[in-house]
Order: structure tokens, then C-alpha cells, then sequence
């Protein structure tokens, strides 16, 4: 089993942080966005959406989306859960991901694509070469100040992001915030939750992955 994987990149970032929080240890093969590895002809061939992260299993069987990856491994290896582990724990894990998701990590990729020069040409990841466009960079800075004091109000009443456990909606909003210094947003001053949240997830020893 093999994770395909840049060092550099907020999506695999995702992937080791969950792979640390379960304790599980593979191979890793690093493909370096910098020199546009992923657009060569044998990494194409066997992932033509042309992106990291990327799971190779033993049999041969490919895996790509961060989240589909770190669900195979949350069925592999289930302890401790990330997911939840009952069905309104489930339920609500996966309602606060997909927030974290579109009006999180979504405006912050826009807003750091569509905006620094080393994405001119590349404004989304994939098959297709988009140019930026400055005004999805503006949009999605005004979206991310919604984010941040939509987070911080959820943690003032909440020790983590989906209720009193860590789970992937902590792990991609940590990811995200992360990305997003980038472009220089940063926590607000008076957002004194989010910052307490976000030093709590920093200091765990899967951070660093
Ligand atoms: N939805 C995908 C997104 C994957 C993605 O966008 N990966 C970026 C790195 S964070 C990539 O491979 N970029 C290659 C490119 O920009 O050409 C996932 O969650 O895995």
C-alpha cells in the first residue's frame, strides 16, 4: 500500500494528520506539485485526475479524494473513530465536515488559487487549465470572514468542531486555516474561541504530519 503524497499540500496534509490520529504507518511516495510531477505521463496514467493525495492498495486498487481515503481507513481501523461512532454522532461529524468543507477549505482554495501568481493558469487542480479570476479571489475573502466567525461561535459552545470529539471536521478546518496563511488571513483578535480551538488541534502530536 502505497499513499501518494506533497509534502507541501493542504489535501494530503488531511490524509497524514488522520493516518497519525490512528497511529497507522504506510509508504508514502512524494509527488512534487512544485515541478508539476503530477502532470507527468506515469503518475497521469494511473491517476488522470492528475492530484495528491492518491492510495494505492496492494492489489492494485486506486484511491483518490482525501475523504474517501481516510474512510477506507476508518473501516479498516476503526479506533479511535474520526467519523463518529454512533448514528446521530455520525450524522453530525458529517454535517459540520461538509460546512468545513464548502464555506471553509472551498473559499480558502479559491481565494489562494485565484490569486497567487504560482496558480496563474492552474486556478483549480485537475485535467483542465483554468485561468484566475481576481473577483472568486474577492468573493471568497468576504466567505472566509463569514467561516471563521461562523467556527468561532460553534466553539464558544463546543470543545471541538462536531461536538466534545475530535474528528475530520477538526482535522480539515485546521488544514484550511493553515492554507489560508497563505494569503495572510489569520484568526481574528476577538475571535478568542477559534484561537483557543485552533492552538489545542496545533499542539497535537498528528499536527505535524
Ligand atoms: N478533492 C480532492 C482535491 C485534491 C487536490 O486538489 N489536490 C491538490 C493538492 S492540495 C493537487 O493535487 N493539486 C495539483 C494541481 O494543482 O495541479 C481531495 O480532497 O483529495
Amino acid at each position: 500500500m502505497k499513499l501518494y503524497d506533497y509534502h507541501r499540500a493542504p489535501n494530503p496534509r488531511r490524509v497524514r494528520i488522520f493516518l497519525a490520529e490512528k497511529g497507522i504507518e504506510i509508504e508514502k511516495a512524494e509527488i512534487d506539485l512544485g515541478s508539476k510531477q503530477q502532470m507527468e505521463t506515469n503518475y497521469k496514467t494511473i491517476n488522470s485526475r492528475m492530484s495528491v493525495p492518491m492510495l494505492e492498495l496492494d492489489d492494485g486498487n486506486i484511491i483518490t479524494e482525501s475523504i474517501a481515503i481516510c474512510r477506507y481507513f476508518e473501516e479498516t481501523q476503526p479506533d479511535p473513530t474520526l467519523f463518529g461512532n454512533n448514528p446521530l454522532d455520525k450524522a453530525t461529524v458529517e454535517m459540520w465536515h461538509r460546512r468545513v468543507e464548502l464555506e471553509g477549505l472551498m473559499p480558502i482554495s479559491d481565494a489562494v488559487r485565484n490569486s497567487v501568481e504560482f496558480f496563474a493558469g492552474r486556478a483549480m487542480a485537475g485535467p483542465i487549465d483554468f485561468v484566475q479570476i481576481p473577483a472568486l479571489a474577492e468573493r471568497a475573502n468576504i466567505r472566509m470572514a463569514f467561516f471563521y466567525n461562523m467556527l468561532n461561535e460553534r466553539l464558544n459552545e463546543s470543545a471541538y468542531i462536531a461536538g466534545s470529539n475530535f474528528s475530520i471536521a477538526d482535522i480539515t478546518a485546521l488544514v484550511a486555516i493553515d492554507f489560508a496563511r497563505i494569503i495572510k488571513q489569520r484568526i481574528g483578535e476577538n475571535q478568542t474561541a477559534l484561537q483557543c480551538w485552533y492552538d489545542k488541534v496545533s499542539m497535537r502530536p498528528s499536527a505535524v504530519a
